[in-house]
């Protein structure tokens, strides 16, 4: 079975994405592992510069909108844009729903546009699973990628796993990020944004709560938080908030570790949903070095601990 490259991938636009990620899909459900998409994945990894930004907030806070008008945005600055949702009600609709919805906000006469919904599966609100390794494709050939996921609580940490910036998104009258944060439920996200601010006073309300309890707050990566006021419907604030976020991908871009530490994560995160705290304690120092090539890395040790498992069945 041969494997597109990344150059191929590259030129052959949206309907070679369309068609690698649907064949990667079919193919991880039929093996269970990445096997011969590694090498695509590392070098997508390795080449791949896009800046993957993750909008969080409550259901119904206008994270659809709002990457929406983003992605016009950086559109309109010449960037080449990809938007993935995840979309929790997809157990239900199969997706098709939010999918369809996003697809009539994009221009499909816009190669460098690129709109899918992908299902959260069993990772509730989280990233899903597939999810990952089509953000390794996409930021290698978007210069944006966002990222829509429902959630709080756990799911939080593994989204801020494989993202470069978590943009949190605040709903009019709702102290939610407040609380998440105080309670140690939710790090601090690197920007915050109060939506709809042309519902007016209680928009307003809602961010100088915010401002007066998170001044000081510092997210993970000594970056500190900023807080917006913004409409998807009008367009205010929106012009700030781009620029907060592509100020804060140029300091996370710069950062080895960061790259360092998603490859990492990424790898253990799978290791121990597939075998456990005692499989992958077998292997864990296998990580200490630097992962050049993360998903060849991941496949091997899967295997590794696979026919490990296998042997001590039989005997
Ligand atoms: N007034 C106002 N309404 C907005 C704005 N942005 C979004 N909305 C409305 O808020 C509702 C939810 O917007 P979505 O963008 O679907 O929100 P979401 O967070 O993606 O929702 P889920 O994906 O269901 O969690 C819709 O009715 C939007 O029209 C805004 O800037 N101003
Ligand atoms: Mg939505």
């Amino acid at each position: 079975m041969t494997v597109i490259t990344t150059n191929e991938l590259r030129l052959g636009g949206k309907a070679a994405m369309s068609r690698v990620l649907a064949d990667l899909e079919a193919y991880l459900a039929r093996q269970g592992h990445v096997g011969v998409y590694g090498p695509l994945l590392d070098e997508c990894w390795s080449q791949g510069r896009g800046l993957v930004v993750g909008f969080t907030g409550p259901p119904g806070v206008g994270k659809s909108t709002l990457t929406g008008k983003l992605l016009k945005l950086w559109r309109e600055d010449g960037l080449k844009v990809a938007v993935v949702a995840v979309d929790p009600s997809s157990r239900h609709s199969g997706g098709a729903l939010l999918g369809d919805r996003m697809r009539m906000r994009t221009d499909p006469d816009d190669a460098h546009s690129f709109v899918r919904s992908l299902a959260a599966r069993d990772h509730l609100g989280g990233l899903s699973e597939f999810a990952i390794y089509a953000l390794v494709l996409l930021r290698a050939c978007f210069d944006r990628v966002l990222v829509e996921t429902v959630g709080v609580g756990q799911s939080e940490t593994e989204v801020a796993d494989f993202v470069d910036s978590v943009v949190f998104l605040a709903q009019p009258g709702s102290g939610d990020a407040l609380q998440y944060m105080k309670a140690g439920i939710m790090e601090v996200p690197h920007i915050c944004a109060v939506t709809k601010s042309d519902m007016g006073m209680v928009a307003e309300r809602t961010l100088s709560d915010l401002k007066g309890s998170l001044s000081l707050a510092i997210s993970q990566d000594d970056w500190p938080m900023s807080l917006h006021l913004v409409s998807a419907s009008t367009g205010k604030g929106m012009e700030d908030l781009k620029q907060a976020i592509d100020q804060h991908g140029q300091h996370v871009q710069q950062q080895q570790k960061h790259r360092d530490d998603m490859a990492r994560n990424m790898v253990k995160g799978k290791l121990l949903a597939a075998f456990g705290r005692e499989g992958f304690a077998q292997v864990a120092h296998r990580l200490d070095q630097r992962l050049n090539n993360p998903f060849q890395m991941l496949d091997q040790l899967t295997m590794e601990l696979r026919q490990c498992l296998s042997s001590h069945q039989v005997s």
